[in-house]
């Protein structure tokens, strides 16, 4: 606060402008070729799914064409289509993730 001419005091609150940061949500793309095996182990290795809940996702994606696999700041999501588009070519799989605003 500060003070006015006449000595009296003023409370003053400056003006909280910083936005709370956006998700993205990382999604699978279905295709035909990419093993189901190879899309589960995806979801435990690089999204910390267990393999129940892996399974379930795969055959989300499996049957809907698409799925979300988790969602993430900006910098997270974007680092994890990399790691998971590094492993498919690597493994020399057509598996396809985007990252989307949630
Ligand atoms: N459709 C693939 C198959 O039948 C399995 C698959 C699931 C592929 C999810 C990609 O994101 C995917 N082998």
């Amino acid at each position: 606060g500060r003070e006015d001419a006449d000595g009296t005091a003023t409370v003053e609150r400056l003006t909280q402008k910083t936005e709370p940061p956006r998700l993205y949500q990382v999604l699978l793309l279905n295709d035909d070729f990419t093993p189901m095996e190879f899309v589960v182990m995806v979801l435990q290795e690089y999204f910390r799914h267990d393999l129940d809940t892996a399974t379930q996702i795969m055959l989300k994606i499996h049957h809907d064409g698409r799925g979300v696999c988790g969602v993430f700041s900006k910098d997270v999501a974007a680092t994890k289509v990399e790691l998971v588009l590094a492993a498919a070519r690597r493994a020399g799989h057509p598996l396809q993730c985007i990252m989307e605003a949630a």
